[in-house]
């Protein structure tokens, strides 16, 4: 991969992590591959304490959730069926509000998230990104707020990290650029649930102007900070 340089001002970045939950890793309902090898590696980040911000996603779906297979009569996890005139994946029931699959992942130091967006409780749509639904049956995305909030806070910079590459992290990548902060991917961060994908991941990360870094290319904030 190509260095980038990663220059940014320590109190206008956030460190937003993404669905870090049992349910994506390895034993979980909808594990990404070794998903849970991003738990040292976010927690180290976490204490080098890089960024003046930290912000968690959490997926949480009610039971019976409109994105689960069970959900559908004879459809099976994986498949991808039309829902609102958009593909949607169906996924084995993952992350139902209040089970242990869809705790935040007691091996980061949970204290130090200032907020946790919960996404996914619309029984009707999905939701990848931690800033808007996925389409519901009107064709909107409704938001979360988290936009909003990260402006409050004065944002400028999000930094992504978590689980899955291909799906919630990627999703909320992209909607950090279309809300327009300058947005770093930090790929070694990220697992995917199926590899085949990266190469389209990093293809639709870069149409976006997204920033794919190493997490070793974030500099200690006294040296680098813009
Ligand atoms: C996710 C599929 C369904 C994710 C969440 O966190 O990437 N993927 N729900
Ligand atoms: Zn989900």
């Amino acid at each position: 991969m190509t260095r980038n340089t990663v220059q940014f001002d320590r109190n206008r970045s956030v460190l937003l992590v993404v669905d870090v939950q049992p349910d994506f890793m390895e034993g979980g309902a909808l594990a990404a591959q070794n998903g849970s090898d991003v738990v040292p590696l976010i927690r180290r980040l976490m204490e080098a304490d890089h960024f003046g911000l930290y912000v968690a996603t959490q997926d949480w779906h009610p039971a019976g959730h409109i994105s689960f297979a069970s959900s559908h009569n004879g459809r099976e996890p994986f498949e991808v069926i039309d829902l609102y005139g958009h593909d949607q994946v169906l996924w084995p029931d993952h992350c139902v509000q209040g089970g242990a699959g869809a705790a935040l992942h007691r091996g980061l130091p949970l204290e130090r998230f200032s907020a946790i967006i919960r996404k996914g409780e619309d029984p009707k749509a999905d939701s990848y990104s931690g800033f808007k639904n996925n389409w519901n049956e009107a064709g909107e995305r409704p938001p979360t707020g988290l936009a909003g909030y990260l402006r409050e806070r004065g944002i400028t910079d999000v930094f992504v990290a978590g689980l899955a590459r291909d799906f919630c992290v990627k999703w909320t990548a992209e909607d950090a650029a279309d809300e327009g902060f300058r947005t770093w991917y930090l790929w070694d961060l990220t697992r995917p649930v199926d590899s085949s994908s990266d190469d389209q991941v990093r293809e639709d990360l870069e149409a976006k102007d997204v920033r794919i870094v190493d997490s070793a290319d974030v500099a200690s904030p006294r040296a680098r900070s813009a």
